[in-house]
């Protein structure tokens, strides 16, 4: 069947051999668009088995990507005590009000996975605005605008093995509230039965705000992650306006079945450039990967 995701003939676009450093995988990346580059935030997990988050640039988004050898985010920092265990899948969105981009992403620690975010106007240097969802809390992405003078955003607490993703809101990026469950985790074989988490930040529509989130269903104990769409509400993005029953993407070609985790293809960064949307992806989570899709195509399907 002809797939609504076309893979980039490049793919895997970024792996560990592209590195300037040694490491055991490359994966899970942010992404936007960054004065006329495409610019990535890479989850680089290094021989320790810990990860920090690089910034890579390119011209084109697919090829000849520039990667600093330092991270942007680096985990094991004195001050930063949630984060000794590493900083991981980073989301990035630009928030026009504050004039910069702010960066979600997993604080690892001995006391669990919490979300942190951090502000950068250059992707040369951040400022660490700090936890803002205790553990366990993953995926968090924040919306570009505000809604009734708030900013909000999408995160998946660990409810005891119920992992649903939620909407929290803010009046300065620090104090969350207000949650209200979105989308709710799958039934019985449903493919997204496990878990699911967003995954790039929501990109608006006029239909309203399109968000691609991961969902996981077990087969003989492995976990299988996929991708699927809803469109939420534009002005009350806590509800869901419509949601497709199945996945739009899975893991197919070799670099997905097959590596550190296989048959995970997990979207952080999403690119929109007219009507074309740009997916990055992390696949098996060992290295990164590009597909591309009709936003038209995509919204056809509700
Ligand atoms: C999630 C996160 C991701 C990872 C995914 C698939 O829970 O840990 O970093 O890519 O599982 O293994």
């Amino acid at each position: 069947m002809k797939e609504l995701f076309i893979r980039s003939e490049y793919n895997p676009i970024i792996t560990v051999k592209d590195l300037p450093i040694p490491a055991n995988a490359v994966l899970n990346p942010g992404a936007v668009e960054f004065y006329g580059e495409t610019v990535l935030l890479l989850r680089i997990e290094d021989q320790k088995g810990l990860s920090n988050i690089h910034v890579a640039r390119s011209k084109n988004g697919v090829t000849d990507w520039r990667i600093e050898p330092q991270p942007l985010i680096r985990y094991g920092e004195l001050a930063w005590r949630y984060e000794l265990w590493g900083c991981e899948d980073p989301r990035v969105t630009f928030v026009p009000d504050q004039n910069a981009w702010f960066i979600t992403y997993t604080a690892y620690s001995p006391s669990g996975a919490a979300v942190g975010l951090a502000k950068t106007k250059d992707f040369e240097r951040i400022e660490r605005i700090g936890l803002i969802f205790s553990p366990n809390n993953k995926d968090a992405v924040l919306f570009p605008n505000k809604f009734n003078n708030h900013y909000a955003a999408l995160h998946r607490p660990d409810a005891g093995g119920i992992e649903n993703i939620w909407i929290a809101f803010s009046p300065d990026l620090i104090y969350w509230g207000e949650p209200h469950s979105v989308l709710l985790e799958g039934t019985g074989p449903s493919w997204y039965a496990l878990k699911v988490g967003s995954g790039p930040p929501p990109i608006e529509t006029d239909d309203g705000w399109l968000l691609l989130f991961h969902g996981s269903k077990l087969y003989a104990g492995s976990y299988v992650y996929r991708v699927g769409a809803a469109l939420l509400d534009k002005n009350s993005p806590n509800k869901v306006k419509a949601l497709l029953p199945q996945a739009i993407f899975s893991a197919l070609e070799p670099y997905e079945t097959s590596g550190l985790v296989p048959n995970v293809v997990f979207p952080t960064g999403l690119i929109k450039r007219g009507d074309e949307l740009q997916m990055y992806y992390g696949a098996a989570d060992s290295c990164i990967c590009l597909a591309t899709a009709k936003l038209h195509d995509i919204l056809a399907l509700f």
